[in-house]
C-alpha cells in the first residue's frame, strides 16, 4: 500500500507558488519570476517517496477575471481545488494576513477540505517577524495549519511534508510512475521557460502580452534543435522585444538556452521569431491550440 494524494497549491500572484512547487519536487517543473501572474495554467508537480506520493497542482495567482486567458486561468483554479485531499494557501509573509485569504480558509474549512497556510519568504524577515505574523492567525488555528518556510533557500520544507502527510490516502498503486515529477512535456515547459526569461527581461505590461509556441523539436544523440515564436499582442511590441539591432531578442534566447540545456543534458540549438497577433487573449481558437482551454485538474 503506498500513501498518496492530491494538494492544490493556491494564492495571490507572486506569494511563491511555483517557488515552492518547485522546492519541494525538486525540479524545475514550473517557470518563476518576479512578476506576478507568471504561472497561465495549472502544472503537476510530483513529489515521491518509496511508499508515497504527493501530487501538487501549481495554479495561476488568484485574480480578477477579464480576457479570455484571465477566466481560463481564474477556472484553472477551481478547477485544481475539486477533488483534492488538501489546499496549500501560499502567502509572503512580508504582506498582511488579508480578509480574502481568511475568506479562502474559512470556505474550505466549510467544504471539509484540510487548509495548510504556507507563510513565505521566511528568508526576507526576522524570527520575531515570524512569531508575530503566526500569532496573527491565531483566530483561524482551528481551522487550518500554519507553516512558515522558505521556498528559496528550502528553509522547513520538510516540515511542509510532514503536514501534507496527514491528509493522504492509502492506495495499492501510485497515480504516476516513479521517475514522473511533471504531467507536461517537454515542449511545453521549454516554451514557458522562453517566456521566463521574457518575464525577466522585458517590462511594463509587454511580458504579459506575450505567448511562446515550440514549432519545432528535435533531438538526435547529441543535439536538440529548437525553433519557437514568441507570439505578440501588439505591433508596438514587436520592436522592444527585438530590441536594439536584435540585441533583446538575442538575450532572451541565450538565457533560455542555457536554462534549456541543463534539463535536456545536450547542446540546444535554439532560434526564436517574434511574430504578431493582435488580441490573441480573446481568440479562443488561438487560445484553444495553446491548452488555455479546458479545466485542467
Ligand atoms: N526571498 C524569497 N523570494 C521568493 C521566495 N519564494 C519565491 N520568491 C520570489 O518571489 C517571486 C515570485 O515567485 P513565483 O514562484 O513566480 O510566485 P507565484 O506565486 O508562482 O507567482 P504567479 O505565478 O505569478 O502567481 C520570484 O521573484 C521568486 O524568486 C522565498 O522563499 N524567498
Ligand atoms: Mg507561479
Amino acid at each position: 500500500m503506498f500513501k498518496c494524494g492530491f494538494v492544490a497549491v493556491i494564492g495571490k500572484p507572486n506569494a511563491g507558488k511555483s517557488s515552492l512547487v518547485n522546492a519541494l519536487v525538486g525540479e524545475k517543473v514550473s517557470i518563476v519570476s518576479p512578476k506576478p501572474q507568471t504561472t497561465r495554467n495549472n502544472i503537476l508537480g510530483i513529489y515521491n517517496e518509496d511508499d508515497c506520493q504527493i501530487i501538487f497542482v501549481d495554479t495561476p495567482g488568484i485574480n480578477k477575471a477579464g480576457t479570455g486567458l484571465d477566466n481560463f486561468m481564474q477556472k484553472s483554479i477551481k478547477g485544481a481545488v475539486s477533488d483534492v485531499n488538501a489546499v496549500i494557501i501560499v502567502t509572503d509573509i512580508t504582506k498582511e494576513f488579508s480578509t480574502s485569504e481568511k475568506q479562502l480558509i474559512d470556505n474550505y474549512f466549510e467544504k471539509k477540505i484540510p487548509v495548510i497556510v504556507v507563510l513565505n519568504k521566511i528568508d526576507l524577515v526576522s524570527e520575531e517577524k515570524v512569531f508575530r505574523t503566526l500569532s496573527t492567525y491565531m483566530p483561524v488555528m482551528d481551522k487550518c495549519e500554519v507553516v512558515p518556510v522558505s521556498s528559496l533557500k528550502h528553509k522547513n520544507l520538510n516540515a511542509l511534508i510532514d503536514v501534507v502527510k496527514k491528509y493522504l490516502v492509502e492506495m495499492e498503486d501510485k497515480f504516476y510512475d516513479d521517475e514522473s515529477y511533471t504531467d507536461k512535456p517537454l515542449k511545453f515547459l521549454v516554451a514557458e521557460i522562453i517566456r521566463e526569461k521574457a518575464l525577466y527581461f522585458l517590462s511594463e505590461e509587454i511580458p504579459h502580452g506575450i505567448a511562446v509556441v515550440v514549432q519545432n523539436y528535435e533531438e538526435t544523440d547529441t543535439i536538440v534543435n529548437i525553433d519557437a515564436d514568441i507570439i505578440c499582442e501588439k505591433a508596438s511590441h514587436k520592436p522592444i522585444i527585438l530590441g536594439h539591432q536584435g540585441e533583446m531578442l538575442k538575450k532572451i534566447g541565450h538565457n533560455a538556452r542555457v536554462t534549456i540545456q541543463k534539463i535536456v543534458q545536450k547542446k540546444v540549438m535554439l532560434k526564436i521569431f517574434v511574430k504578431l497577433k493582435s488580441n490573441w487573449k480573446n481568440n479562443l481558437e488561438f487560445l484553444n491550440s495553446m491548452g488555455y482551454n479546458e479545466l485542467e485538474i
